[in-house]
């Protein structure tokens, strides 16, 4: 960027008929659009509260968010943070918790949508999980079989 701007300098001042304050002038909105560029593509973290149980749901969460835009991403079962560092000219920041609802999870911006939530895996429902508690019950009840095959 910097060359380029070097090269304009040239350019312009080479052209002696441009009077120094216009030059001057384009000079300052050249550098502040350079400015402005530079700005929009610097990377930000932002760390918010992601609904999650399991490995399972941490695996799902990051890789929902392994995307264009995204450079780094972290979720925490323990805390239910996730810790998201994105740039946000390619990736805005609803787009991030938009790709989160789709996956099946609440974010502490929006929930997910009841079909959104009924996709994930039964042992990640995090709405209602209670920790500690396995709920293995195999209610198989001994099946009746009415089918006796008299031999005769
Ligand atoms: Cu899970």
């Amino acid at each position: 960027l910097l060359s380029s701007i070097g090269e304009d300098l040239i350019s312009i001042a080479t052209h002696k008929k441009i009077k120094p304050m216009k030059y001057i002038f384009s000079i300052a909105i050249l550098c502040i659009t350079q400015l402005l560029v530079a700005q929009s593509n610097k990377p930000v973290t932002e760390n918010f509260t992601v609904g999650g149980t399991c490995n399972m749901c941490k695996e799902r969460i990051e890789r929902a968010l392994d995307v264009k835009g995204v450079k780094f991403v972290e979720y925490t079962l323990s805390t239910h943070n996730l810790e998201v560092t994105y740039v946000p000219s390619k990736i805005s920041h609803t787009s991030l918790h938009d790709l989160l609802n789709n996956a099946g999870h609440d974010t502490e911006l929006s929930a997910c949508s009841d079909e959104q939530y009924e996709a994930i895996h039964h042992c990640c429902k995090y709405r209602t999980h209670e920790h500690g508690s396995d709920h293995e019950n195999h209610t198989e009840d001994s099946e009746e079989n009415h089918d006796h095959e008299h031999d005769h």
